[in-house]
């Protein structure tokens, strides 16, 4: 079920370069329970692609089932959507990304979606780089079942019937590290600051981004006793650095003086700024960012910001050398080979 929104707007409210408002990205009034994280992850995205100046229809948003994949009806509501059975929205944004590639793709998951149900569709996609951006909305359970432990919930953690989860936890960020990904990152959904460029990054980036959104469920597991509570991380946060991004128009100078960061161009010229903490090591080196994880995770400290970023990967289309224009654009002759060349293959397999 989902509300209507007021079409009221402000005279005065900021306009971006497509002439659209905030309003414009935005979608339905959430139903989620006041106070949920995966409420503040979403208008990290309606932020974050409003500054970006993207065309909304341009837009594909696709999900599994959850609380967390309720959001796109949240976000974008001009976008192309889909919201796939349970764990299976990585199969549906590649055959989406198959038939048409000049869109931008955003899939959005739960731990439980991509972790537990959807995680062999969640491992192929990543080892496909295909491109898209991948958020899980990370709580450590599952929210719309009434809080179950889902399997990124750290060991000893306990929510709120407060009951020690048994079992040792999966970290997607490693994980997406191990199979390929090509930008790593993770952040909490309290921190918008650092939230939104990190999802402007992933938009630019050309191939599989992956963000682990740290986004406490205030309804089941948000207790002093469970380590993704709003408290619990707030106190356990350790950044790999601030992090600004620039568009490719922008001047570099506004932002930071001289020296105080390091650049990371991007595909189109855009860039990020990152001013490092004490963790300086090479973001293109997945041994130093996989030592880097384990070794904040050693401290009992969650790892937050870009993680990892490999520029020079070539995502699905390339790979499989497919054409540059969406399918449904060709002409007939080449979309259907005709019944000739039907009976030769179906002949060559007899
Ligand atoms: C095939 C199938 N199995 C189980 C369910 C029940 N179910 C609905 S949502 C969900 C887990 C949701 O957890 P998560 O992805 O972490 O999202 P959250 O609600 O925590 O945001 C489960 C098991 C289902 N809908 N479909
Ligand atoms: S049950 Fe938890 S995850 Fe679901 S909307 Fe409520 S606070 Fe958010
Ligand atoms: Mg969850």
């Amino acid at each position: 079920m989902s509300y209507i929104k007021s079409n009221f707007r402000h005279p005065q409210a900021k306009v971006n370069e497509l002439g659209l408002t905030k309003k414009d990205y935005e979608g339905s009034l959430s139903t989620l329970c006041a106070g949920c994280g995966h409420d503040s992850i979403t208008a990290a995205i309606v932020q974050a692609f409003f500054e970006m100046n993207i065309e909304p229809h341009k837009v594909v948003k696709t999900s599994g089932i959850g609380c967390s994949s309720k959001t796109p009806t949240y976000y974008l509501s001009k976008a192309h959507g889909f919201n796939t059975v349970h764990g299976r929205m990585p199969s549906v944004t590649t055959g989406a990304n198959m038939a048409n590639r000049n869109m931008q793709y955003i899939g959005v998951s739960g731990d439980g979606d991509t972790a537990s149900i959807g995680m062999g569709q969640f491992a192929h996609v990543v080892r496909r780089n295909l491109n898209m951006i991948y958020i899980v909305m990370n709580n450590g359970c599952y929210g719309l079942t009434k809080g179950q432990d889902s399997a990124t919930a750290d060991i000893g953690s306990a929510g709120k019937k407060g009951v020690p989860n048994q079992f040792s936890a999966i970290d997607l960020c490693q994980l997406s590290l191990q199979l390929g990904a090509g930008y790593v990152a993770r952040s909490f959904s309290g921190d918008k600051n650092q939230l939104v460029p990190l999802i402007q990054g992933a938009i630019e980036h050309k191939g599989f981004a992956f963000i682990d959104v740290i986004s406490p469920c205030v309804t089941f597991n948000n207790t002093p006793t469970s380590t993704k509570g709003y408290e619990y991380v707030r106190d356990h946060l350790d950044a790999t650095g601030t992090i600004d991004f620039v568009p490719h128009r922008q001047e570099l100078k506004i932002l930071h003086p001289e020296g105080t960061s390091k650049e990371v161009t991007l595909h189109d010229g855009s860039k990020l700024l990152l001013k490092k903490n004490s963790h300086d090591y090479d973001l293109s080196s997945k041994r130093e960012a996989m030592n880097v994880i384990e070794t904040v995770a050693e401290e009992k400290k969650i790892l937050t910001g870009l993680i990892y970023l490999n520029e020079d990967d070539h995502d699905t289309h390339v790979r499989i050398n497919s054409v540059d224009e969406s399918l449904n654009a060709l002409p007939q002759d080449q979309v259907c080979p005709g019944s000739i060349v039907m009976d030769d293959l179906n002949e060559s397999f007899r």
